[in-house]
């Protein structure tokens, strides 16, 4: 008998940027990664998603494999300049028409579309008039957008969540310059980062105020830190980075507050996060009703008084990155007992049962759905046939430490693989391949069913026996 409940859902997941090309098809507005993307030395090989694997154009075909591969449900993101090309104001009805036709379409299958409201595409409008995430202009600009697409799609859609991973674009964006808007500085990392989750907090009051019948969340990341020896030493800079990578960004959304002692270090050391009369209330009184975690390494963590920033692996050359190191309070380090992908990533499957055991200690047993894990590897072709065994045997790992974890207790309700589609990998361009389905770049975009196609169907039909 399988471990999942009978109504768990299985699906599969993307985001606006990394599929849908059409990035200026039908009055869509610039994004922040439209222009950042174009930028010399900024993505792998200059690749971006001005085309990406077309899903605007096809999105049909594609939710009729969805449909061939059984999902449930499908986990994907609104690009808000698409929807409002200036951020605010002016409605670009063509937009709607895209994601409307794209519901429907999801739902005539049976499919549950699961929206992302932001998934990291920010419209270059608000970046230039105010900084984006840097301003508290950003709340209601957000809590505008969140509200259109309640209105518009909130009569069919039952599963929202109203960001992705704040540690990777506001981390990304603000502390290691990687992604935008390109900036090393904690203090504005650190506010932005509150902006955003005020601004989780007003779209969560909105939805409710709404009355949309269905369930909002946030996306993280779900990353266990262990530390790479049992000395005091690094066992504090486990903790450390434990509870920024984990308690700072699920603590305001589930517990709505800060973790104190980090709190208290941030303002000292940065004199942020700025708070204005109402905003602990407002976070207190807009508790998600439900977590989203995207899961696919383990970092073992160090005590760190040498290495300060980072490189990262975007080649997929075992060994090209070098440790992130923050000095004086961590360094993230490599197992040496550890599997890693071409891409330095461990894989570790146990990590994942145990991660969801210390979410459910922390937080209580909250509603959880696991929104992304999977396997980025350069697939090969063998007699016309991608074979990506080595995906299969990944997901399969995973699936068993998500069952590990609904026997302990936990309230898994949902599995969204990344990828459903070969898509754009942001910094790592269409060679880390994530899908089910493989996208030929030489023929037209033509779609193809990979080996783990079959597989994950399987998966499905059994209710992940295989
Ligand atoms: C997550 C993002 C996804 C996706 C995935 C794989 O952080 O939410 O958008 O890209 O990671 O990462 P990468 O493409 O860097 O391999």
């Amino acid at each position: 008998m399988s471990v999942f409940p009978k109504d768990f859902l299985w699906g599969a997941a993307t985001a606006s940027y990394q599929v849908e090309g059409g990035h200026d098809a039908d009055g869509k507005g610039l994004s922040n990664w439209d222009l950042f993307s174009h930028l010399p030395g900024t993505t792998y090989q200059g690749t971006n998603g001005d085309v990406a694997v077309d899903h605007y154009h096809r999105f049909r075909e594609d939710v009729a494999l969805m449909a061939e591969l059984g999902m449930q449900t499908y986990r994907f993101s609104i690009s808000w300049p698409r929807l409002l090309p200036q951020g605010r104001g002016e409605v670009n009805e063509a937009g709607i028409r895209f994601y409307s036709e794209l519901i429907d379409e999801l739902l005539k299958h049976n499919i549950k579309p699961m929206i992302t409201l932001y998934h990291w595409d920010l419209p270059q409008a608000l970046q230039e008039q105010f900084g984006g995430w840097e301003s508290r202009e950003i709340v209601d600009a957000f809590d505008e957008y969140a509200r259109l697409c309640y209105q518009r799609f909130g009569d069919r859609v039952e599963l929202w969540s109203t960001f992705n991973e704040t540690i990777v674009f506001i981390g990304m964006g603000y502390m290691t310059g990687a992604h935008p808007p390109r900036l090393t500085d904690p203090k504005k990392g650190i506010q932005a980062c509150h902006h955003v989750f005020l601004a989780n907090a007003r779209a969560v009051k909105s939805f409710r105020e709404m009355g949309i019948d269905g369930q909002i969340g946030f996306v993280n990341v779900l990353q266990p830190n262990d530390p790479i020896s049992d000395s005091p030493q690094d066992r504090r800079a486990c903790e450390i980075a434990e509870g920024i990578f984990t308690h700072w960004l699920y603590d305001p959304v589930l517990k709505g507050e800060y973790p104190a002692e980090l709190l208290a270090m941030a303002q000292q050391a940065f004199g942020v996060p700025y708070f204005v009369p109402g905003d602990e209330e407002l976070l207190k009184q807009n508790i998600v009703d439900f977590i989203g975690l995207n899961y696919y390494k383990r970092e073992m963590v160090a005590h760190n008084d040498d290495v300060d920033g980072y490189a990262i692996n975007t080649s997929g050359q075992k060994g090209s990155g070098r440790e992130l190191g923050f000095k004086g309070l961590f360094k993230l380090v490599r197992n040496p007992n550890g599997v890693y992908t071409d891409w330095d990533w461990e894989v570790y499957p146990q990590g994942l049962t145990d991660a969801i055991g210390r979410i459910v200690k922390r937080y209580g047993n909250i509603p959880l759905y696991i929104t992304e894990n999977g396997l980025g590897a350069k697939d090969p072709i063998v007699d016309g046939e991608v074979r990506d065994q080595p995906r299969i045997d990944y997901l399969r790992d995973h699936i068993q430490a998500i069952g590990a974890a609904i026997e302990q207790g936990a309230d898994v309700r949902g599995y969204y693989p990344w990828s459903f589609i070969d898509l754009l990998s942001w910094l790592n361009g269409y060679q880390k391949q994530y899908g089910f389905v493989y996208v030929d770049h030489n023929d037209s975009l033509a779609r193809k069913k990979k080996q783990s196609f079959g597989w994950y169907q399987r998966v499905i039909a059994t209710n992940g026996e295989q």
